[in-house]
């Protein structure tokens, strides 16, 4: 007596499954899959809507990566100062949208997956093959994405590193993707039918395939699952953004930080006491000015420091993960410093922090950020001097900075040439 082998009964069943068009059909031609949602309509559409998601992200995510790091032949303006809040408040929320769209996307497609053989041309084949960096790609980048923002990092590779190279690969196979699926897309795009039509399920596809027609089955019909992913989109939106646009911070559930929480009314990514700073001793502090863009080296106390011709400005903190927060800082402009210690016509100041555990020790200025007036060797936030996890005794705060660059507990600006 033998039981039947499970493997060969799967394998078994699965050589009943062929293919015509993109459809998995028994021999009776009859869809394997009869969900009336896994057809091509709803998947072009949720494919536009994605594209165009990852066009944005994309776009976005290079600004973030070029802000913060810009090679010879760019550069990132001093204003408008709340540009990079915007484009990188974009970046996030739309990433975070398109998680929704993408599992519903994969939902849809996934039955393609069963339809045998697998290509029928070399080019079919190669077309198949891109699912992998595709899809792979853009998992990759949801999740890694959405882990830092949650400061949880358990992968093995620099996060930042690791996500640019996911959005390259995917960018690139979503290009050639999007290129081969154009025809299909067109010919769903959304336009008004005449009544006699409307009522005819989706036409074949030019292949010949008998795309399932749309039953009433007791689960979802196609406008309702539209409706509840979009929906599921809008609503990770709007519990996240509120971390950025303070009008809508008490819907910030799903957010890892809220604008107005933290000590002076605002968030703290990185405390003093993470980087060893439990207090500083303000009869020994100096800040030194030197570097071969000034006469220097000139040293300042802290009671001399205070008592430099001030500026107050209002400006935000925009945290590369997606938070924002705007508070109001007084402080001594970093180009009166700098001319203090007798500025030879400086290209730029690396501003340096006075820990020396963990990373962010250091951020650069350039030229326009140096000569903008309202970036600022900031003492006071709100009237107050700072709170020590916000910098004490003087941090830099300077108009359309990516947040990692608005250094805390600065002692140190070195000026170049
Ligand atoms: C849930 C979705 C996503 C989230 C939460 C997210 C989050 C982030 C964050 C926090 C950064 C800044 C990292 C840093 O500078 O330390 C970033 C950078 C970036 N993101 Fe995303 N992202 C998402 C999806 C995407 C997608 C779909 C793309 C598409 C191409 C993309 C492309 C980029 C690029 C190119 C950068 C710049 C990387 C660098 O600085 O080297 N991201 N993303
Ligand atoms: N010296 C120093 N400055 C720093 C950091 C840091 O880790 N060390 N963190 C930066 C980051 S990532 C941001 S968003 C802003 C605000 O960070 P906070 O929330 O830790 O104050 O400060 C920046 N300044
Ligand atoms: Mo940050």
């Amino acid at each position: 007596m033998t039981r039947p082998d499970p493997g060969r009964v799967v394998r078994a069943s699965r050589e009943r499954w062929t293919r015509a068009g993109s459809v998995a059909v028994d021999r009776a031609g009859t869809p394997r899959f009869r969900s009336p949602l896994h057809d091509d309509a709803l998947a072009s559409w949720l494919g536009a809507a994605l594209g165009l998601g990852f066009a944005v992200c994309f776009a976005t995510g290079l600004l973030s990566h070029l802000a913060q790091d810009p090679p010879a032949w760019f550069s990132w303006p001093a204003r408008p100062a709340g540009l990079y809040r915007v484009t990188q408040g974009i970046h996030v929320t739309v990433g975070l949208a398109l998680i929704p769209l993408l599992f519903a996307k994969l939902w849809v497609v996934y039955p393609k997956l069963f339809a045998w053989p697998l290509a029928r041309s070399g080019a079919e084949a190669m077309h198949r093959l891109l699912l992998l960096p595709l899809i792979g790609g853009a998992i990759l980048l949801v999740v890694t994405g959405l882990g830092n923002i949650h400061l949880y990092r358990p992968w093995p590779f620099p996060f930042r590193a690791g996500h640019l190279a996911a959005a390259w690969i995917t960018v690139g196979a979503l290009v050639v993707h999007a290129t081969a699926q154009a025809r299909t897309t067109w010919r769903h795009r959304p336009r008004r039918r005449p009544a006699s039509e409307a009522a005819t399920p989706t036409p074949a596809s030019p292949s010949g395939a008998p795309t399932p027609a749309p039953r009433s089955s007791a689960g979802l019909d196609r406008r309702g699952f539209v409706t509840t992913v979009f929906a599921t989109s809008a609503a990770a939106v709007l519990l996240t953004v509120g971390q950025t646009y303070a009008p809508l911070r008490r819907l910030a559930l799903l957010a890892p930080r809220r604008p107005d929480v933290g000590p002076q009314g605002f968030p703290v990514n990185r405390t003093a006491a993470s980087v060893g700073l439990t207090s500083v001793d303000l009869e020994r502090w100096r800040l030194r000015i030197d570097g071969s863009g000034v006469d220097g080296p000139l040293e300042l106390d802290y009671h001399q420091l205070r008592a430099l011709p001030r500026r107050t400005t209002t400006l935000p903190i925009a945290c590369v993960e997606g938070w924002s927060t705007t508070q109001t800082w007084t402080g001594v402009p970093v180009r009166d410093l700098v001319a203090l210690a007798g500025a030879h016509d400086p290209a730029g100041v690396t501003v340096r922090a006075m820990h020396r555990s963990a990373r962010q020790r250091s951020s650069e200025l350039d030229r326009a950020q140096l000569d903008d007036r309202d970036t600022l060797l900031a003492l006071e936030v709100n009237g107050e001097p700072l709170h020590p996890d916000h910098g004490f005794p003087a941090r830099l705060i300077g108009p359309n900075r990516p947040g990692v660059a608005q250094t805390k507990w600065v002692d140190h600006l070195e000026v170049h040439r």
